[in-house]
């Protein structure tokens, strides 16, 4: 792939500040509080209020014994949806936010983006012990191991749709700089307790209030934390991108949900967010007039001109 200069689309969409971009380069992990306004979430918010509620409203943290490590349980996984949402057109869109695909394309080098992971995820004090071991994402979003080349990695966001603290499951993880100290440059595996319990002498928490972004990458030491406020409850989405073509690197399969709700994004989308998901954008040679006729048959309610414009020319 080649890599190229990146064009932003403009201030509007920049939330971020080039110290942003450093620090992610270098801990390979940054949170930037605030990246959303209060506002712009509210719709996603009653979403979630919708989807998930309060659940179980319990006192009560489940804890692990004292003194084990965290762990994964299918418990902890529970409330999670996959893109398109039975939600609204904003809880749709959020993943795609133009900000968003600005931020990956500065921090992969590359205007062309694919949005290859989005998912809700609901936490409820009590529903799970929500304490993992540290690990690095890689495992489940490629059959390889993390690209030495930052640009056929990845960046994965976490939005926080509420107050996240340390009693609402922070998500902790360890900068690259100290992992690369502790296990040696570059690695990626922490299978003994020995390790893990070095690793927990240098986490951060990512703790930050609503509207904030997490952005990690697959290579990054990690872990869920457990809730443990009472009738705590922790929203948040989980989105990932990759440079488009990058093989390598894959989680959901968008086209195998034909029969859910597309028509929330094909509808709405702007032809760069529709780009992130694999449509060729406007003057593609894909777009012919039997392409564009066919696909205004599927999505009556798509505001195809941008295609047809670009394809009369
Ligand atoms: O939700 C979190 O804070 C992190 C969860 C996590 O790292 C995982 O399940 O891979
Ligand atoms: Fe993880």
């Amino acid at each position: 792939m080649l890599r190229e200069e990146v064009v932003l689309e403009g201030d509007k969409n920049q939330r971020f500040s080039e110290a942003d971009c450093l620090a992610w380069r270098r801990d390979g992990a940054v949170v930037i509080e605030n990246f959303f306004a209060k506002d712009e979430l509210a719709v996603a918010i009653a979403d979630f209020e919708r989807l998930y509620g309060r659940q179980g409203e319990t006192d009560a943290a489940e804890f692990k014994r004292e003194g084990s490590f965290g762990g994964f349980h299918p418990k902890q996984f529970k409330n999670i949806d996959t893109l398109p949402y039975a939600g609204s057109v904003e809880l749709n869109l959020l993943s795609l936010h133009p900000a968003l695909l600005t931020l990956a394309q500065s921090l992969l080098g590359t205007s062309q983006v694919h949005l290859y992971q989005s998912h809700t995820w609901a936490k409820f004090t009590g529903n799970a012990d929500y304490d993992q071991s540290f690990h690095c994402d890689f495992g489940n979003h490629t059959l390889l191991v993390p690209s030495d080349d930052v640009a056929m990695r990845t960046v994965n966001f976490v939005i926080y749709l509420s107050d996240v603290t340390d009693d609402l499951g922070a998500f902790h993880y360890v900068t690259k700089p100290d992992s690369d100290a502790l296990l040696g440059p570059g690695s990626v595996f922490a299978n003994d307790p020995e390790t893990q319990q070095q690793l927990k002498s240098r986490e951060h928490s990512g703790a930050a209030p609503l509207g904030s972004l997490l952005v990690y990458g697959i290579d990054v030491f990690h872990r869920g934390t457990n809730l443990t406020r009472p009738k705590g409850y922790r929203y948040t989405l989980t989105v990932s991108y990759k440079a488009a073509g990058n093989d390598m690197v894959g989680f959901h399969v968008w086209q195998t949900a034909a029969n859910r709700q597309w028509d929330a994004i094909i509808s709405h989308g702007t032809p760069q967010q529709l780009a992130a998901l694999g449509v060729p954008l406007p003057g593609a040679a894909y777009w012919t007039s039997r392409t564009l006729s066919l696909c205004q048959m599927r999505w009556p309610e798509w505001d195809m001109r941008p295609y047809s414009d670009a394809a009369r020319k």
